[in-house]
């Protein structure tokens, strides 16, 4: 556990001046916080799974999967549970310690949210952590989840406040806040990031850890997706974000929410080696693993595996980062 104390009162002007220090300043920063909290060569592996595929009513700018963008995405129904337990059994097979299944929905109906229990029950009973995200949430669907072994629940809060109308508009940044409530409140573990790379300014950078780090616990999981260009979206063909950008905005985040996991997330698979071995100086010890994000391809099993080994990393699950769930 981190001997960092764990702040939820950061200033915008804090976290801009941790963005704005000199690299090396910076990345010393981050690697005091990263030690004091976990082993530095250990990287705890989650899979995902699409359980439901496109056709989705909401129109996040970045998405694949939004019925609103022709991406030329096949739609698929709500999977099969023997396809889910193979999928399952494949993951933990390569190595996989979290198996993280994701629905292309607003919200879960109640029927349908019968079925994702299934999933989760048949997957916890294989020995892996159990994750899902399902969009938003209501406070009694959480404590179904809770009641049925769930572990923990992805809801991104995905940019900053500011930034978040160019984005999506079909529900609010306060809804994104509700639902992370509502799961907090049923004692699931919390996974929560954002993407970068969307148009938005250091600013929002800044105001997207802030709003994270000040929620009132901080989340277990941090993933931080670098935006993966789909064609057919309103943000395909945004400018690149300048990689070392993105490497301190994951060390700030390591700073910031010391005892959490923060997962270098989407977009691995356009990153260099060089990239993700400074994203995880910087403090990123959790990744994605397996050919296959939700709907687009990720870094190849073999490519990670030859980096891990170059990096002297392993791929373990870390002693339980918990960040404050001690606390519930
Ligand atoms: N439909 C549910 C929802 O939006 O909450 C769950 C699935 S959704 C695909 C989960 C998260 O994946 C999004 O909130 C977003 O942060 C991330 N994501 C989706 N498409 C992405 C892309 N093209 N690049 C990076 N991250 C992406
Ligand atoms: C998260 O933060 N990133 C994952 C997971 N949570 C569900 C999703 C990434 C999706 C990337 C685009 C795609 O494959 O559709
Ligand atoms: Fe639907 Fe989720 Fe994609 Fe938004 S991110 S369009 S809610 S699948």
């Amino acid at each position: 556990m981190s001997d960092t104390p764990l702040r939820h009162d950061w200033a915008r002007d804090e976290i801009e001046a941790l963005l704005d220090l000199p690299f090396n300043d910076l990345m010393f920063r981050a690697q005091q916080v990263h030690r004091a909290g976990f082993d530095p060569n250990r990287i705890q592996v989650s899979s995902l799974l699409s359980i439901k595929t496109g056709a989705c009513s909401e129109d996040c700018g970045y998405c694949s999967q939004s019925a609103k963008y022709n991406t030329g995405l096949e739609k698929e129904r709500l999977l099969p549970l023997d396809e889910v337990i193979s999928a399952a059994e494949a993951a933990k097979a390569k190595g996989a310690s979290r198996f993280c299944m994701g629905a292309a929905w607003r919200n879960p109906s109640d029927k349908n949210l019968e079925r994702v229990i299934e999933m989760v029950q048949a997957v916890h009973d294989l020995g892996l952590e159990t994750c899902i995200t399902l969009g938003m949430l209501e406070e009694e669907q959480a404590q179904r989840l809770k009641q049925a072994g769930l572990d923990y629940y992805n809801h991104n809060l995905d940019t900053s406040p500011e930034f978040y109308g160019q984005v999506i508009s079909t529900r609010r940044f306060q809804d994104r806040l509700d639902t992370l409530a509502h799961v907090r409140k049923a004692g699931i573990h919390v996974c929560s990031g954002g993407i970068l790379g969307m148009g938005e300014s250091r600013s929002d950078r800044a105001s997207l850890l802030q709003e994270l780090a000040n929620l009132p616990r901080h989340p277990d999981s941090v993933p931080i997706n670098l935006l993966v260009q789909v064609e057919g979206t309103p943000l395909f063909g945004t400018d690149a974000l300048d990689p070392l950008e993105f490497v301190r905005t994951v060390a700030v985040a390591r700073i910031i929410m010391p005892a959490s996991l923060v997962r270098l997330s989407a977009g691995r698979g356009e990153m260099s080696d060089e990239m993700q071995a400074l994203c995880f100086l910087a403090g990123a010890n959790s990744i994605f693993y397996g050919e296959r994000l939700l709907t687009t391809d990720n870094s190849a099993t073999d490519k990670d595996r030859q980096l891990f080994q170059r990096l002297g990393l392993h791929m373990q699950p870390q002693a339980e980062g918990g960040a404050e769930m001690a606390s519930v």
